[in-house]
């Protein structure tokens, strides 16, 4: 696995994260032409917003999602929601061709069948972070998350099953697709604050979409 900020992925390579996860570089690329419209149809309903945590601080790192279930996060904690909270109504229906993708990829990485009722959607600018953290909100932990990542790099951070676990590094490119499931599925992990170093396609922003079975 290379730390390669500015670089291409090595197209059709399977880089390992565990047992039951890894990215497969480049997986994405053929169908950005078609995702990238699709993408502008769901902002136009479900506009990026910064959403609240908890703690009460502003998340860096804007988010939207698509079909059945969002996610979302207030003063009250963090859950997934049928409705948009910025206007009430249902999130915008998941495009075939992120369907198509996620399957795909899910399938490439050992994972039949998968069939997710989720996609959130997030997008960073640079100084935008992901802290470290687990993803529990989803009740059936048996399916693995698939991670599409659009425009800029990313140095994503992974680690083990306790915040304290040693952590490994490893770059998100543009078309990468990752995919966590099985022993792997409740590994800690989080992003590093984005350099700017702008994309051709997309400029200075990174779009990654997680595919969930959140209920
Ligand atoms: C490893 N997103 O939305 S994607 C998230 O790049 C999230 O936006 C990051 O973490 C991003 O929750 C990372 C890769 C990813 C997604 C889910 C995982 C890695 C994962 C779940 C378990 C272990
Ligand atoms: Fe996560």
């Amino acid at each position: 696995m290379t730390l390669d900020l500015f670089g291409a992925s090595d197209t059709g390579t399977y880089d390992r994260m565990g047992s039951a996860a890894g990215i497969l570089r480049g997986f994405a690329l053929p169908d950005v032409d078609a995702l990238l419209p699709a993408l502008a149809d769901i902002q136009a309903a479900s506009p990026f917003r910064h959403m609240i945590t908890p703690g009460g601080f502003t998340m860096s790192v804007a988010l939207s999602n698509c079909e059945t279930l969002g996610w979302t996060s207030d003063r009250f904690g963090y859950r997934y929601s049928r409705v948009d909270p910025s206007h009430g109504r249902p999130w915008p229906a998941m495009p075939a061709v992120f369907l198509r993708l996620a399957q795909r990829a899910a399938a490439a990485a050992g994972f039949d069948g998968f069939a997710p009722d989720a996609c959130l959607i997030n997008r960073y600018v640079p100084g935008s972070r992901l802290s470290l953290h687990q993803d529990k909100n989803e009740v059936d932990s048996s399916a693995p998350i698939v991670s599409v990542s659009l425009g800029m790099a990313a140095v994503f951070v992974f680690g083990g099953h306790a915040r304290t676990d040693k952590c490994f590094r490893t770059s998100l490119l543009h078309g990468d697709v990752a995919v966590w499931g099985g022993e792997d599925r409740m590994r800690y992990h989080g992003v590093l604050p984005m350099v700017d170093a702008p994309h051709p396609l997309l400029g200075s922003q990174r779009i990654n979409l997680t595919f969930r079975k959140a209920a």
